[in-house]
């Protein structure tokens, strides 16, 4: 039997980024019986290691989700940031950082993935790759570029992000 893990992610990054694509392509809905929170609004995604299989709860701040509701939440257990931006807006990648630095002093470092999404936009980056590295190799971070439309990436962004909280416990 393998073991059974349950992280958290939190997941960051301003309007229109893609986040609810993210999820959306790749979540499944929690079942309705399995609830390890009150009032708390999440997907998951099941991660399958050799050894150990991770449910990923992905969580989005937003109206459903105070930052009140989702500290209580992250107390819970291990936990991941994963920072998303979009590759073809330059200010989508301040806005990110600035929104992880507000929250991380609220709820503390945990490891990050920094995801520039909307790769498949080529003729419309603003953000290289190298710039991307650059801010990623500062949090102590890894940076991983995705496209929900081609699918590049999806499924290791969140493999590396439970590879990456497993590694921090
Ligand atoms: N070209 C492209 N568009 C995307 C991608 N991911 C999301 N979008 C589009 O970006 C818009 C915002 O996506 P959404 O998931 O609602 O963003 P959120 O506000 O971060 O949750 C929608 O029109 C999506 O179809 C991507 O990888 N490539
Ligand atoms: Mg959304």
């Amino acid at each position: 039997m393998k073991k059974v893990l349950d992280f958290k992610v939190l997941m960051l990054g301003g309007a229109d980024v893609g986040i609810t694509s993210l999820i959306e392509k790749h979540a499944e809905d929690f079942p309705a019986e399995y609830s390890f929170d009150i009032g708390i609004d999440f997907s998951t995604k099941k991660i399958e290691l050799e050894e150990t299989e991770i449910n990923l709860a992905l969580l989005e701040l937003g109206s459903a989700n105070t930052l009140e509701v989702v500290e209580k939440t992250l107390r819970k257990g291990p936990t991941g940031y994963m920072l998303v931006f979009d590759v073809s807006r330059t200010n989508s990648l301040e806005e990110v950082i600035e929104q992880y630095q507000k929250i991380s002093d609220h709820l503390g470092k945990h490891p990050i993935v920094l995801v520039g999404n909307k790769a498949d936009l080529i003729e419309e980056r603003q953000i290289e790759k190298k710039k991307a590295e650059e801010v990623a190799k500062e949090l102590g971070a890894l940076y991983v570029e995705t496209s929900v439309i081609t699918g590049q990436n999806i499924e290791y962004v969140f493999e590396v992000m439970a590879e990456k909280i497993m590694e921090s416990l």
